[in-house]
């Protein structure tokens, strides 16, 4: 309804209560005056014929009569009556309406009117209301009787249909002046406040509109730079982040349910330590959690989690910054091995990596990844303040969460991030629960890959196993009044790295690198730096760095390959023995090139901390990344971050995510052990200029395409989707729970 008309039905309706209420209030206070005025008339005219009646009333009935006709002279009296104290009749004017006789009236006195004089009354006969009056006659203060009065009152009731009649006329008058004028004034004052705006908005500011150009001005060039940045695509910063959650999705924080905890407490002899996990997850989520703050959801495995942790598994994090809470959920033995170490690693991880180990999948860790996500969906329900949170569900551990969490909370906007590849359908299909993974990754508003062919891999496989509408427009999954969109979004590290503030220069960690690894300070140094594990390919990176010696004899005695190796998974047979045959190849390559105090390859298996990573990055002439399969690979981001010097020489396996965006390093299959070694030289060859060129191109792009970005498009995209849901009305403002919801 236009704005306009809906004014005028609120200004008739506001008019229309106002002539009511004034209706009766009127009716009521004129008819009260009226019986005051009766009252007083029926007094006068009784006192004034005082004498006369009294005179009568010696005489007997027939001067009484006439006495009476006398005072009904007047035209609005009915008939008048004289009646004895005992209430005997003592005469009567002929109109005088019976139903009130001497009886009568001597029985409503002395019920209601004893004492009252003149005692009045309004009452009802079928020919109109009529007022009636008993007035007592004296003489000599003695009295004598009473006269009755009659009053016809039907002229009351013309007075006040009249008086209805000129309140709707008025009513109507009124009404029709009041729109008419409103609509007038509304039109005037709408054409020289469009006019003043426009003036103003060129430049011509009046008083009264100073602080709103203000507001224009300002907005106008916040919607324009922001623009400008998503065209440029760069520029997201903690900041921007934040700005988005609080202006697109109206919350400040988020809830993030991931296995790995950011800070894991470990008891040591020297006490109790905090380390920060290798990763990728968490190097790229950790970040984003600092600048939205909230809750991260997560399994507590370190040996002094419990001790570190309030009585729900409450921690503020980061330590000595406190910026959000980790909330830590307790696994047994039995649940750990089933739904993380079975059917999360050796069932989907082998699964989705084109990595040639065998998938194995057991009931019981199944029926332990069910029980372990419902545990994980109803601790993240117990965590939400609102009906519409902003839960952010990470990785292959959590398939079933989205859709357990859906069934709770139907107005979450949840973003599933999968880490890792979305292999073929026909590759999904050997899953035994492949309906059930799927089905509850679909319970996300969602679901995002790293890779537009990730996505596509995601799509069949819905097409291929589920009951659904595949919107291919919109690439999204439509069940029933659920739509679940599937994007890629590349993944990426924070710009810039914070460990990077407190760490030397690069000559620095070049000098001090080499010399904890006992290398002369003039050698040539490559890094790796992976979980062991096999899709990481560090087997075929050994040989590729035996492929360069075999190839490329000047290298030998000066280039050293430095593998630092987080042990990862080590409860798994297959990891144990990719342990044993990686030091296995070290040791055969380091007794073929190795002479005197040279050894080609150091294999450093352990966890370090991050800055020790970064001193390594920037300490190397070269970054090898050798991956058989991985969804992205932030070591290689995380290289090119650490060289602020803009040198140095990324390689890159063919097979990951990051060789979609850093297409500047130098790509191989890492399965070509000769390509490999080639390109190893390669590097080590490259010119300053070149080396320095390609850096350049690729630390712009990391930086734009940093994680605020991937964080703040998923954002963006889940509040366009909620927009969309709240149109279509299965969404209505956002709105404070109480903690019941747990
Ligand atoms: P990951 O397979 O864990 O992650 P990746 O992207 O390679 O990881 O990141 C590994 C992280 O661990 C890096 O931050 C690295 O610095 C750190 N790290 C590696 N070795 C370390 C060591 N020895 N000591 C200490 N830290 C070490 C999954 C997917 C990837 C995807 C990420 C993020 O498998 O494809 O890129 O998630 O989505």
């Amino acid at each position: 309804m236009p704005r306009l008309l809906r004014f005028l039905l609120l200004l008739l309706c506001g008019l229309a209560l106002i002539t009511a209420v004034g209706y009766v209030a009127l009716t009521r206070t004129t008819h009260r005056w009226f019986e005051t005025d009766l009252r007083a008339r029926s007094l006068f005219v009784v006192t004034a014929t005082k004498q006369l009646l009294a005179r009568n009333w010696e005489i007997g009935r027939e001067g009484l009569v006439d006495a009476l006709e006398d005072i009904t002279r007047d035209e609005r009296v009915m008939g008048a009556a004289a009646c004895s104290l005992d209430g005997q009749r003592l005469a009567v004017t002929a109109a005088y309406p019976l139903d009130f006789g001497c009886r009568w009236v001597l029985a409503r006195l002395s019920q209601e009117g004893e004492g009252t004089d003149p005692w009045t009354t309004t009452e009802e006969l079928p020919g109109g209301r009529v007022h009636l009056s008993a007035i007592t006659v004296t003489t000599e203060g003695k009295p004598l009787g009473r006269v009755l009065l009659v009053h016809d009152l039907s002229y009351l009731e013309r007075r006040e249909a009249t008086t209805r009649n000129l309140l709707l006329v008025a009513f109507f008058v009124l009404s029709l002046g009041a729109a008419t004028i409103t609509m007038i004034a509304e039109r005037l004052a709408f054409r020289v406040w469009t006019s003043e705006l426009r003036r103003a908005l060129s430049g011509e500011v009046t008083r009264d509109f100073k602080p709103l150009v203000g507001d224009v001005r300002a907005l106008v060039e916040r919607l324009a730079s922001e623009r400008d940045r998503e065209a440029r695509g760069g520029n997201w910063n903690p900041e921007r982040l934040r700005s988005t959650l609080t202006t697109h999705l109206e919350g400040e924080r988020v809830i993030i349910l991931a296995n790995r905890e950011p800070y894991i407490h470990e008891k040591t002899p020297d006490g109790v330590k905090v380390l920060h996990p290798a990763s990728g997850l968490v190097t790229a989520l950790e970040p984003v959690m600092r600048a939205c703050s909230g809750v991260w959801v997560a399994h507590g495995s370190g040996s002094a989690d419990k001790q570190t942790s309030d009585a729900r598994g409450h921690v503020k994090v980061p330590p000595g910054e406190e910026s959000y809470s980790l909330r830590r959920v307790w696994l047994s033995d039995a649940e750990e091995n089933g739904y993380y170490y079975g059917f999360s690693n050796e069932g989907l991880w082998p699964l989705c990596h084109v990595a040639h180990a065998r998938p194995v999948f057991r009931a019981e860790d199944w029926e332990h990844y069910v029980r372990v996500n419902r545990k994980f969906a109803d601790a993240v329900c117990e965590e939400v303040d609102t009906e519409d949170p902003i839960i952010l569900v990470q990785d292959y551990h959590f398939a079933l969460a989205p859709r357990m969490i859906r069934e709770r909370l139907p107005r979450a906007t949840i973003l599933t991030f999968w880490h890792i590849p979305w292999p073929s359908a026909e590759r999904i299909g050997i899953c035994p629960w492949r309906e059930e993974i799927i089905s509850g990754l679909l319970g996300s508003s969602i679901v995002g890959f790293h890779t537009q062919q990730h996505c596509n891999n995601f799509i069949d496989a819905v097409d291929t196993f589920m009951e659904s509408r595949i919107d291919r427009e919109a690439n999204a999954i439509v069940q029933g009044a659920r739509r679940s969109l599937v994007r890629p979004y590349p993944i990426s590290i924070e710009w810039p790295v914070h460990w990077l503030e407190s760490l030397p220069s690069v000559g620095e960690c070049r000098v001090s690198v080499r010399k904890e690894l006992g290398l002369p300070a003039d050698a040539l140094l490559g890094v790796g730096i992976d979980r062991l594990d096999y899709t990481k390919g560090i087997e075929e990176r050994l040989q590729a760095v035996d492929e360069l010696l075999t190839r490329h004899p000047e290298f030998r005695g000066r280039f050293t390959f430095a593998q630092l190796a987080a042990p990862s998974r080590t409860k798994i047979a297959r990891y144990r023995e990719l342990n044993d045959r990686v030091e296995a190849l070290a040791d055969e390559i380091n007794a073929r090139w190795g002479k005197d105090d040279y050894r080609p390859i150091i294999l450093l298996r352990s966890h370090h901390e991050p800055p020790t990573v970064f001193r390594y990055y920037r300490a190397a002439e070269l970054c090898y990344v050798s991956s058989l399969h991985d969804g992205m690979n932030l070591v290689a981001k995380e290289f090119v971050a650490a060289r602020d010097d803009e040198l140095g020489v990324l390689v890159l396996s063919q097979f990951t995510g990051a060789a979609r965006d850093l297409t500047e390093a130098l790509i191989v299959n890492p399965y070509d052990l000769g390509q490999a070694g080639d390109a190893l030289a390669a590097a080590l060859r490259m010119p300053e200029d070149e080396q320095r060129e390609r850096m350049c191109s690729m630390r712009r792009m990391v930086s734009e395409f940093n994680v605020y970005r991937w964080a703040g498009r998923m954002l963006v995209d889940a509040a366009e989707l909620r927009r969309r849901e709240r149109v279509s009305g299965r969404l209505s403002a956002p709105t404070v729970l109480t903690r019941a919801m747990g």
